[in-house]
């Protein structure tokens, strides 16, 4: 990686020795009179690591406003060269002070100190220059050397000052844009059109049959919505159930899946009672949660469903932290994070891909990616590509594009839990089409932000749609099942008032 430089101008260097003089001085002085306790805020020093900031401040743009950390003294100084402000903030009083205590704490002090050391307007010559720089080694060496009142002083940076600074040859040193060392371990691209062989006619038809369970229950709930007896809010997932099925089928039964508000599938296809379901979207006692959950946050942990929730991505570093304790206990379980691809521009998406990096966890991350946040489409939201952005934490991904295809979406599945169980995370993303609007049980063309073209091709290769032959063999079975359940629902009570406060937080 190389970049042009642009020579600096003697002003500008000068600027910058004063400035780096005025951070670094400032920050030692506070060091020496720590013992006097003067103080009164935690104190995040910078020294050693002022040149970015102070080289950003003193930039020709200079006007620009500033932003910083809590470990802000350096920017603060290059920005304004006001010790006083600075100092007065770190002691707790103004310059007008009078007591004899107070007195002590007066920034003028420092300042005579500054001025004596680096008098003002006298580093603007080269040889002035130059003795600032040596100025400047020599606090470096100092604080590599020295114990300060027995703490343990910050390192250095790999850099000298002259090698920064010191040659007033306008040029910056090299090795400035080092980039990370850390190299993804593998990439796998989807296995172009590979499929488990049709033979395996049973796999087939245990899957299909549970994907559509999982599409006839959203439709009753589409044909119950208007009456009113559910009480929640729905996302349904009509469209992806390829996705939820032939994720949960390629765990194991005590294997954990932390799901979203859009879950109905992985609720069933984890194994959860469908009674509870529905009475739990009815808001009744017979529910999941007693009816106080709602279709957003089903939960099903006797069967591994653990938990899904309204709040975007907010599940995912739960199953990081499932994970964890697995790994802990020595378990040969998995934890497996659902989102959809909106989740992974949240920053807790980023946090958990890192702790699990580092911790090597258990954790399989599957991205139900159907392009759409609400009414916006990915290309308008995210800039990078899921499986790369993962290979830059050093963790594996593969996009399946095949979202519609149960048995390919099992056998990556295996694959990656293969991975994750032997201590790699893995990120899964499974391109799929949600066919209804964002929330509810209409249609949302009208906003223009997707098409119907778009959603009728995915459906041209849909198995529930396509495979009448096989829909039409089980379908009386499973709305007898649904039936009932919704039966159930009608005849759980409503929670009373006694069960007003119990169950919630
Ligand atoms: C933290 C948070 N931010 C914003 C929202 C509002 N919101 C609800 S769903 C959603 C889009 C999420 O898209 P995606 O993760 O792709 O899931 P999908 O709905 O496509 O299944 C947003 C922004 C929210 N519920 N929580
Ligand atoms: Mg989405």
């Amino acid at each position: 990686m190389s970049f042009v430089r642009e020579p600096l101008s003697k002003a500008t260097a000068m600027q910058l020795f004063k400035n780096l003089c005025l951070a670094r001085r400032s920050e030692e002085y506070i060091d020496e009179h720590e013992p006097e306790n003067l103080t009164r805020t935690p104190m995040h020093t910078s020294m050693s690591q002022e040149f970015a900031c102070v080289g950003v401040c003193t930039a020709p743009e200079r006007q620009a406003g500033v932003f910083t950390s809590y470990r802000s003294h350096a920017a603060f100084l290059a920005q304004t060269y006001d010790t006083d402000q600075v100092f007065s903030g770190l002691y707790g009083c103004t310059s007008s002070t009078s007591s004899e205590d107070e007195k002590r704490r007066d920034p003028e002090e420092f300042r005579r100190m500054l001025d004596q050391e680096y008098p003002r307007g006298r580093l603007d010559t080269p040889e002035e220059a130059a003795a600032a720089v040596a100025f400047l080694c020599s606090a470096e060496a100092s604080l590599v050397n020295r114990q300060h009142h027995g703490r343990r002083r910050p390192e250095p940076g790999p850099l000298r000052h002259e090698r920064r600074f010191g040659r007033h040859d306008g040029q910056l040193p090299d090795g400035a844009a080092s980039v990370s060392s850390r190299q993804p371990r593998s990439t796998i691209d989807s296995p172009p059109g590979e499929r488990l062989s049709v033979k395996d006619e049973a796999i087939y038809r245990r899957l299909f049959r549970t994907a559509l369970l999982i599409r006839l229950v959203e439709e009753r709930i589409i044909e119950l919505y208007p009456t009113d007896k559910i009480q929640s809010p729905v996302h349904l997932s009509i469209g992806q159930e390829a996705v939820a099925v032939g994720v949960c089928d390629g765990l194991r039964p005590d294997d954990l899946v932390f799901a979203t508000y859009r879950s109905h599938g992985f609720y069933i296809a984890k194994g959860g009672s469908l009674d509870a379901m529905f009475a739990e979207l009815y808001g009744r006692k017979g529910g999941v949660s007693g009816g106080k959950a709602g279709s957003m946050h089903l939960s099903a942990p006797e069967v591994g469903l653990m938990g899904s929730s309204a709040v975007v991505a907010s599940t995912i570093p739960h199953a990081v932290g499932a994970a964890l304790s697995f790994k802990r206990r020595g378990a040969s379980r998995i934890a497996v994070a659902v989102f959809g691809d909106g989740a992974t521009e949240e920053g807790v998406y980023h946090e958990s891909l890192n702790f699990a990096a580092l911790m090597k966890v258990p954790v399989l991350f599957v991205c139900e990616d159907n392009g759409l946040a609400v009414h916006s489409h990915r290309r308008v939201r995210q800039s990078y590509r899921l499986a790369d952005h993962a290979a830059s934490f050093g963790i594996a991904g593969r996009r399946l594009e095949e979202g519609w295809d149960m048995l390919a979406i099992r056998k990556a599945t295996l694959e990656a839990a293969a991975k994750v169980r032997a201590g790699e995370p893995f990120v899964l993303e499974i391109v799929t089409s949600r066919y209804k609007e964002h929330v509810g049980i209409g249609e949302d063309f009208h906003f223009n932000y997707r098409t119907r073209d778009a959603v009728d091709a995915w459906k041209r290769r849909d198995p529930l749609i396509v495979d009448q032959k096989l829909v039409a063999a089980v379908r009386p079975d499973i709305e007898r099942e649904i039936e009932a359940a919704v039966a159930f629902a009608e005849a759980s009570p409503t929670p009373g008032h006694a069960e007003l406060l119990t169950d919630v937080i």
